[in-house]
């Protein structure tokens, strides 16, 4: 009899809901398990298969979870601000809020088709007056700390899209979404003071059960450097400039200053007949992004001030050059040249002919040209000898008792630009004042309300279209009860993704962002799955967000998600999956082909989870007719009573084994491996009739994977409860060792006696317990054993003399 999936799932899928088999209970009594999806974009594109395999992997998991007796939270939601729908409204004059409506269903459809755990009525939608309305209170606690504050600055411009842009979201200097060139411009920006958790995020990465490279990404992103701020002085002028080094201890090796263009010293100190070539240079190199200014070829540019510096320790001038080399955002913007051991101001040095002095050697070596390794310090007056680690510490005493130095530490993490000039995102709750300045919005007054507006576009002078709702922006002061004006910015996308796992604890909590009593119980995440691509970005903010929430004293745990998996990408002909490619395998004709549970047997059986893996419609074809087979041995087998077999107990021990250790490794392509060797087994064994014991465990280890099928063939084997409502099976050590068998003893090529041993016994164990059968000991008595042989699996014999 076939396996008709389309009726059996649906039949199942009704069950579920009916029962609230997926509803998470804190009151259960039983320990809590939550696994979370990174929550989906709902694009206009609906879901392709390739977004299945985390999903899959997720939902497997929860599964196999909860047939450990866990308490599951498996939610789903969606992250539906964003400039997506926006610019979709632009196009198509359809209100975002439409829009955005449209796609969440058919996300959701989708994923109720996948037959996963979810607990629906847990859904959050980061666009839900309700739901923001807890974005806005974070921004509003933030801003009581000071950790959210106005500053004007040049920010990431991207004329097309006429918005401001996040560092994140340029991509070699251009526009992640649009791809237009990035320029420049200066405004009043809402930032968020990430760089105050700068340490904390960077010592608690060691907390986490992380990829390694995920951590090493955010350990380059946070980018620490120990080092010091040196003071120079300025010859004919009463100014100093400042540097930042990682390499105090090269203070003697300093021959000449580098300013960043943008730095303000340049228009103060260029002397008159050098004022021409600098400004042109400076004009010059603004024209550049950062990326090309960093990485370019290997010729470097400047240009001399015609200004000198006072080295600090000895009596030498510098010359003060300008060069883009240096960045304005980085340190001081500022930097002492040490062209023997930096490779940058050694290219530069070579190029504009100036002094180079060593002043690190190699131990039992001398290097000339540039040398970046540790070694001994030479040229360095006191500090000769040391080793460089020393000679930094003793670098910095000595500038420090000149007063021109301290120790510092620096940061590659930038302040977070926290603020768009575009219509579909959170309003920033700030009103502002002319006595007071800027005020929060009081909480109790949340959420303020995105208003209906006629026209998306941005207006292009940097204003959102919030600005033209004078409705919107008229107010009052809510300290002093003047006529105050709102603000328009409106938060990134970032800013739902930052909490919304919190949110899933108590989605419904119209008083507090969650319950003490729920986020006790259900955080932190011990499960978090999604793509690489948030290595940096979303998972780094929801890092910052939970300590803050932690500081706040709202929550008990510093970091959101104990656990990470990232899945790899699903290609067609070894190109990512993605509409504007055209090459989306859509799981809707999947569906209706093969079934939900085929293609979630495929999405684990296609490789290592975590790598990226091809889609074959062949693969899938040959998980299904396997899936096929197995309801066939089931359903032929499922009214027959027949006994255990000594042979099939033990292949079940055996299969339950090691199926349970690829599960825990997370290698679940394996696991589908070993259903089949298994099944391939059972099918060899099955005239003589298969038990129950070994049909249960196979409908019982089959659920996570084909949850429809597996919920059918447990009906099927007579159980009146969900195959969920049961435990995993466990195995007996003692049908893990191998077989036994009989071998003869010779004695002389002649046949003395027989003996039992381990199919894999060792030559040594075989023969020592062959010479000690007590039955041999007539046969060795007195005798010497001049040479003794195993024959693996058949004989021992035994040659003896005398
Ligand atoms: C002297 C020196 C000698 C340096 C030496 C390096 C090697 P990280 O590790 O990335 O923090 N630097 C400082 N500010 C800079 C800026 N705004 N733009 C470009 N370069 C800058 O790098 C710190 C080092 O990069 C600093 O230490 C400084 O050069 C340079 F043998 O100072 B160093
Ligand atoms: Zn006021």
């Amino acid at each position: 009899m076939d396996y008709q999936s389309q009726q059996v799932e649906a039949k199942w899928k009704a069950r579920w809901k009916e029962s609230g088999a997926h509803r998470a209970d804190k009151h259960s009594g039983k320990p809590k398990y939550y696994c979370l999806d990174m929550f989906p974009y709902p694009s206009g594109n609906g879901l392709h298969v390739g977004h299945w395999r985390g999903y899959t992997i997720s939902d497997v998991w929860s599964r196999y979870k909860r047939m450990h007796g866990f308490e599951i939270l498996h939610p789903m939601g969606w992250d539906a601000f964003g400039l997506p729908a926006e610019n979709y409204a632009i196009q198509h004059g359809v209100h975002p809020r439409i829009s955005t409506a449209e796609n969440v269903a058919n996300f959701k459809r989708q994923l109720e088709e996948i037959g996963a755990m979810y607990d629906w009525d847990r859904e959050i939608n980061t666009t839900d007056p309700e739901f923001y309305r807890w974005t806005q209170y974070f921004f509003v606690k933030m801003f009581e700390q000071g950790l959210a504050y106005r500053k004007k600055m040049p920010i990431n411009w991207c004329p097309s899209c006429k918005t401001g842009l996040a560092n994140e979201e340029v991509v070699d200097g251009k526009c992640e979404r649009c791809g237009a060139d990035v320029t420049k411009k200066e405004m009043y920006q809402w930032m968020l003071k990430i760089t105050a958790y700068a340490d904390r995020l960077l010592d608690d990465l060691d907390k986490l059960d992380w990829p390694e490279h995920v951590k090493r990404m955010q350990r380059a992103w946070i980018g620490r450097s120990e080092g010091a701020r040196i003071r120079f002085k300025l010859t004919n002028h009463s100014d100093e400039i400042e540097v930042f080094s990682t390499r105090p201890d090269t203070i003697y090796g300093a021959t000449y200053m580098v300013l960043a263009p943008e730095h303000p010293l340049v228009q103060t100190i260029t002397t008159a007949d050098q004022r021409s070539a600098v400004e042109s240079y400076v004009d010059e190199s603004l024209r550049k992004s950062n990326i090309e200014r960093q990485v370019g070829d290997k010729t470097k540019t400047g240009v001399f001030t015609g200004a000198y510096v006072e080295h600090p320790l000895v009596d030498r001038k510098l010359p003060v050059w300008v060069a883009d080399y240096v960045l304005m955002d980085y340190g001081t913007g500022a930097i002492m040249a040490v062209p023997a051991h930096d490779e940058r101001d050694y290219e530069f040095a070579q190029q504009f002919g100036l002094e180079i002095i060593p002043v690190v050697q190699p131990v039992d070596e001398t290097a000339d040209g540039l040398y970046t390794g540790d070694g001994v310090l030479i040229n360095s007056y006191t500090l000769n000898g040391m080793k460089v680690a020393d000679g930094k510490r003793a670098a910095i005493k000595l500038l420090q008792a000149a007063g021109q130095a301290e120790a510092t530490v620096n940061y590659r993490l930038r302040d977070w630009v926290f603020a768009r000039q575009r219509y579909w995102g959170e309003p920033i709750p700030i009103i502002h004042c002319d006595a007071c300045g800027p005020v929060a919005v009081p909480v109790e007054e949340l959420p303020v309300r995105l208003p209906e507006v006629e026209r998306y576009e941005p207006t292009g002078t940097g204003e959102s279209p919030l600005a033209a709702i004078s409705e919107f922006v008229n107010t009052t002061c809510p300290k002093c009860h003047a006529p105050a004006k709102r603000e328009t910015d409106t938060m990134p996308q970032w800013a739902g993704s930052s909490w919304y796992f919190l949110r899933y604890a108590d989605p419904n909590n119209d008083e507090a962002p969650f319950s003490k009593e729920a986020i006790d119980y259900w955080l932190p995440v011990d499960m978090y799955i999604g793509g690489v691509e948030h290595a940096v970005l979303h998972l780094l903010y929801s890092r910052f967000y939970t300590k803050f929430i932690y500081d706040l004293g709202l929550i008990q745990f510093d970091e959101p998600f104990q656990r990470l998996f990232t899945q790899g990408m699903m290609t067609l002909n070894g190109a990512k999956m993605s509409k504007s490619k055209g090459n989306v395998v859509n799981p809707d004709d999947i569906i209706r082909d093969y079934g939900v549970d085929a293609l979630r047997m495929y999405e684990m059986f296609v490789g290592p989870p975590e790598d990226e893996a091809e889609w074959s419609t062949n693969g899938l074809e040959g998980v299904s007719r396997f899936l096929q087979r197995v309801y066939r041995l089931i359903h032929a087998h499922a009214t027959t009573n027949v006994p255990e077999r000594e042979a099939l107990t033990k292949l079940r021990h055996r299969f339950v084994a090691s199926l349970t250790e690829r599960m825990e490794g997370f290698r679940f392509n394996t696991a589908v491996s070993a259903f089949m060797e298994y099944v391939n087994a059972l099918s060899a064994e099955s005239k003589q009739g298969i038990d129950r014991a070994t049909m249960d465990t196979l409908a019982l280890t089959l659920a996570p994977f084909a949850p429809h099928m597996s919920e059918e063939m447990w009906e099927m084997l007579g159980h009146k409860t969900s195959v969920f409502e049961s435990a995993w099976p466990t195995f007996e050590e003692k049908w893990l060792k191998d077989d036994e068998i009989e071998i003869a003893v010779q004695v002389n090529g002649r046949v003395r006696a027989k003996l039992v041993v381990a199919a894999d016994a060792s030559n040594e164990a075989a023969i020592r317990a062959a010479t000690s059968l007590p039955e041999m000991q007539e046969w060795l008595a007195g005798k010497e054993i001049v040479k003794q042989i195993y024959v693996q699996g058949r004989l021992v014999n035994l040659v003896v003399k005398g």
